[in-house]
């Protein structure tokens, strides 16, 4: 027997039935709306036909069910689990099929109308995001059903309402047909989760109306056409326009761009209702094989963003949205893509408002067909072509007024298939006035642009010679880097080498990094979790903490990296009393910043005041004159710090706000130096030299002065990155792994020799893992003027290194240490090849501040360039410059945790003071550290001086 369930629309490739032609996303200015977001009373089911529907009938009585948020995702609010997979479906793969086990929660809310709620018109129920499909009842009237979760759907409801008591019910299913054109690499996260509204439709108020605004930047003009399928009138004030709809004026305007983001305020005025506009004026084309804006190519310093809340999941309030926005304004961000969908449209507001150039990214992704070399691909089936191509038709029509959305993009990571080109040509004819991307178009068949993700630098260099072959088409198009720049972990590192780059060559307008956020749900046992905590059989752990901005928004090294790195004005010098300042802006001049200097003697300021500098145009550079140094300077190690500053308070960061900075050294450092005036005298049990005693036995350093130091020695190992790791699938060698082949993380030390010598004690050591013949040579050289001691450490590796080392110095417990001072790199860490950020002046901080909370601990938390530090009572000078660690925990405790919660602190402080580290690279999903920041293993001398701290405020 076969039949059809009440449930066949969940399995059914079609988008829906019932809902409204999609339309602009606006708030009216006198139709009156009713949010319907808040407690709605909840029961959840295993399967989609568990229940029958009678809950959506008046006078159901659901006072027994549990209660949830709407919006929200259910799995977050105490009812199941939430799901990571990365891009395998969680489900068998037999489209549009899914399993009998659907999670299905029937959700139910009855509300009155507002007393002046007017009785007249219609009303229209809006979903702005529900996961993954929903069948919706209004007074007991089944409304109709849809897909599409992270877009909207509308529903006339006029004559339903009634003044009181309306029950309006939702029955939401986890898996859908829809789930197969969601395989986006994220939490699969079931829910209404964005907003639920009731909107009064007055009679004679626009449903659809089209904002055409664009810029002519021969003639500083912009023409404005509002087309609506309701005839009224459009008046902006600002402008002196009052024009009929459907018909264009003519008028000069201020531009509107991510940089400088004019937006005029305007009104269209039906019968019905008068409907806000915030008018942007610019024009996008594809001319000289560039995109351009207003008549000039954009570099893209994007990044791409999920809508994440470690709390509410993709359930982003209002606050959470404009925090995003500002956070990346502040860090010289200038584009987003939606990764890899529609984002709530307020975000949209907030950048047409603010000044970000959007890819708006459609609500679509076929990933998991990969693993079956994209056999039955439903972008290459035409049973789905409907569905894509209302997928694509929401995202238009309800995002096709903002300025701020320049380029649309079908979707991520969908393999190639008719349905993309369906979608393509529908938006073209709907919208010719933007530009189209998509990332698996290799061909640039139905695309504006090449785009790619994760190649290497030497790819992006080639790309931009055009030499990467390719089409025809595609030789003529510019190119991007949709993703880049893995931020996974400790990481990315190559940004700037990437940044050269894009600024070489014309062809390549920038790139976004992955990802804004790691998408960490706060969880009790582990701080953030992640995937595998919930018992998913299939995931993919961490990868899902791959961004910029740890899950409680506090940005990463990774982020003021990027911000260093992209900063818009460019301050150089060698010294010699000049600096050369280029403005990097695509078109704002340079009157928005105001200039300081300030000079530094061995990291203390010892003068500052204003620089000025002309309002450079785009891409102008010029040489401006510093101060002479000031005359009260003392002697020292000098160097010049120059800053471009906020002017003037600006929506998005208050004055003085740092936009860009330059560091210039003026004089080379001195290298401490101690004479070897005394000699080891052997006692008991211990050696003593100068202000130091060692272990007789074994050479071993005991104490400095009064602090005690246990287990100096050589160190190798550093608690892989998620880059060193590697992903599974990297073709290329992952070192993380190898070195742990190797055995580098279980070196032994063999003691050779414990020599005595009129000036010096030699300690002699191998150092090598078991099982494997190399090793490295390494003596400890300590030698004393008395006061203060030396340690030289020379390292010569023997056998056939095929790999380079993670690190190579020393480390030492400490007793205890709390506060840390040093003169070097900071304030933050810095790696080989994710330094830019990093100034050098006097820092301080607490050992547990110097950490980076990594949600997978990892290496973390090297400052660079550190001429000295203080710690624990005990100063250690280092020449040349070094690396400096301090943690209450080994490394191979940090090696071993898998969450921040595994991390407990111990009665030690250790300490890592290395002379090299190995570049971070973006392996995790991207190439690893390019060759000039590998740390080969070749010989290598570096030394120390040790003495006991002159305050005792470091211990
Ligand atoms: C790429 C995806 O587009 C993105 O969603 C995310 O999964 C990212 O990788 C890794 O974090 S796809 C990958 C095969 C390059």
């Amino acid at each position: 027997m076969t039949f059809r369930t009440a449930t066949e629309y969940v399995e059914n490739v079609s988008p829906g039935s019932g809902a409204l032609p999609p339309r602009p996303w606006y708030a009216s200015s006198d139709a009156k709306s009713l949010s319907l977001n808040g407690s709605w009373r909840f029961r959840l089911s295993d399967t989609a036909d568990a229940e029958d529907d009678s809950f959506a009938e008046e006078g159901y009585d659901a006072g027994g069910w549990a209660e949830v948020s709407v919006p929200g995702h259910w799995v977050l609010q105490g009812h199941g689990s939430p799901i990571y997979t990365n891009h395998l479906y969680p489900f068998p793969v037999d489209p549009p099929r899914v399993p009998t086990e659907n999670p299905t929660g029937d959700h139910l809310r009855v509300f009155d109308l507002p007393e002046d709620w007017p009785a007249d018109g219609g009303a229209v129920l809006r979903f702005d995001g529900v996961e993954s499909c929903a069948r919706v009842w209004l007074n007991g009237t089944d409304i109709g059903e849809f897909k599409g979760s992270r877009l909207p759907h509308e529903f006339a409801v006029g004559h339903l309402l009634k003044t009181v008591d309306n029950v309006l019910a939702v029955r939401v299913h986890q898996w859908s047909a829809g789930s197969y054109l969601e395989d986006q690499d994220q939490w699969w996260l079931p829910g209404i989760f964005r907003d639920v509204t009731l909107l009064h439709r007055p009679a004679g108020s626009t449903l659809d109306f089209f904002v055409h605004a664009s810029y002519d930047h021969v003639t500083g003009t912009g023409t404005l056409r509002v087309d609506s399928d309701v005839d009224g009138r459009v008046t902006v004030p600002g402008l002196g326009v009052d024009i009929a709809t459907g018909e264009p004026v003519t008028v000069p305007v201020e531009p509107w761009t991510a940089e400088r983001p004019t937006l005029y305020d305007g009104v269209l005025a039906t019968e019905g209702e008068r409907v806000p506009l915030h008018i942007g004026f610019r024009t996008v084309e594809l001319s000289d094989g560039l995109i351009k804006v207003n008549g000039r190519a954009v570099l893209f310093k994007g990044v791409n963003r999920h809508e994440w809340h470690p709390e509410r999941g993709r359930a982003l309030d209002l606050e959470t949205m404009r925090e995003d926005v500002l956070l990346m304004k502040r860090h010289n961000i200038n584009a987003v893509r939606t990764s890899h969908y529609p984002p709530h449209p307020a975000f949209l507001d907030l950048c047409d408002e603010l000044g970000l150039w959007v890819i708006d990214e459609c609500d679509l992704e076929t990933h998991g067909f990969t693993e079956q070399a994209w056999r039955d691909n439903p972008v290459d089936d035409d049973r789905w072509t409907p569905a894509l191509l209302d997928r694509a038709a929401r995202m238009v029509e309800r995002d096709k007024n903002h300025p701020s959305v320049i380029i649309w993009s079908l979707g991520n990571e969908a393999g190639t298939g008719r349905g993309l080109t369906a979608m393509a040509e529908w938006i073209r004819g709907r919208d010719s006035s933007r530009l189209l991307h998509y990332e698996g178009d290799l061909g640039c068949r139905d695309t504006d642009m090449y785009s790619r993700m994760y190649a290497d630098h030497a790819e992006v260099e080639r790309i931009g010679r055009g030499l990467d072959g390719g089409t025809h088409k595609r030789r003529e198009l510019p190119f991007i880097l949709c993703e880049y720049g893995h931020a996974m972990g400790n990481g990315p590192g190559g940004l700037v080498d990437y940044q050269r780059i894009f600024e070489s060559y014309d062809r390549l307008q920038g790139g976004f990094i992955w990802e804004w956020i790691d998408h960490g749900i706060q969880d009790e046992r582990y701080g953030y979790a992640y995937g595998g905590d919930f018992g998913e059989e299939l995931h993919d752990g961490n990868f899902v903490c791959d961004g910029l901005l740890f899950p409680d928004r506090q940005p990463s090294p990774g982020l003021v990296e990027y911000k260093k790195v992209i900063e818009p004005v460019a301050i150089e010098g060698d010294g010699d009393g000049t600096l050369r300042i280029t403005n990097k802006y695509d078109f704002a001049d340079l009157s928005a910043l105001a200039f300081t200097w300030s000079y530094q003697v061995d990291g203390e300021t010892v003068g500052s005041g204003d620089l000025t500098v002309p309002a450079l145009a785009p891409g102008e550079s010029a040489e401006v004159k510093l101060p002479e140094p000031p005359a009260t300077a003392p002697a020292g190690e000098a160097h010049w710090t120059v800053r471009a500053l906020l002017a003037a308070d600006t929506p998005w960061a208050p004055r003085d706000h740092v936009v860009a900075w330059g560091q210039v050294a003026v004089s080379a450092r001195q290298a401490p130096s101690v004479a070897a005036t005394d000699g080891p005298v052997l006692g008991d049990a211990l050696i003593t030299l100068g202000p130091a005693s060692f272990d007789a036995r074994t050479g071993a350093l005991r104490t400095v002065g009064g602090v005690d130091v246990t287990g100096l020695r050589l160190d190798v190992w550093r608690a892989t990155t998620d880059n060193d790791d590697g992903a599974a699938w990297q073709t290329d060698v992952r070192y993380g792994l190898l070195w742990r082949k190797l055995g580098l993380h279980r070196m032994r030390h063999r003691l050779d020799a414990v020599e005595l010598g009129d000036d010096a004690l030699t300690v002699r050591t191998r150092v090598a893992p078991a099982a494997w013949e190399i090793g490295l040579s390494t003596v400890y050289r300590w030698t004393s003027d008395g006061n203060r001691l030396q340690l030289t450490v020379s390292v010569t590796p023997d056998g056939d290194w095929t790999v380079p080392l993670p690190r190579l110095g020393i480390r030492f417990g400490l007793s205890a240490a709390d506060r840390v001072r040093w003169f070097g790199g900071g304030p933050g860490e810095a790696y080989p090849d994710s330094r830019m950020a990093s100034t050098v002046g006097r820092w301080q901080s607490t050992v547990d501040d110097l950490q980076t909370p990594y949600v997978r601990p990892q290496e973390n938390g090297a400052r660079a360039d550190v001429r000295w530090a203080e710690i624990g009572g005990l100063r250690i000078e280092g020449d040349p410059e070094f690396f400096f660690t301090a943690r209450r925990w080994t490394t191979e405790q940090l090696d071993a945790a898998a969450h921040r919660t595994d991390l407990s602190p111990g009665s030690a402080v250790w300490v890592n003071l290395d002379h090299g580290q190995h570049g971070l690279g973006s392996q995790s999903c991207g190439p690893g550290p390019l060759p000039q920041y590998h740390l080969a293993a070749e010989p290598a001398e570096f030394s120390f001086v040790l003495s006991e701290a002159p305050a005792s405020e470091t211990r």
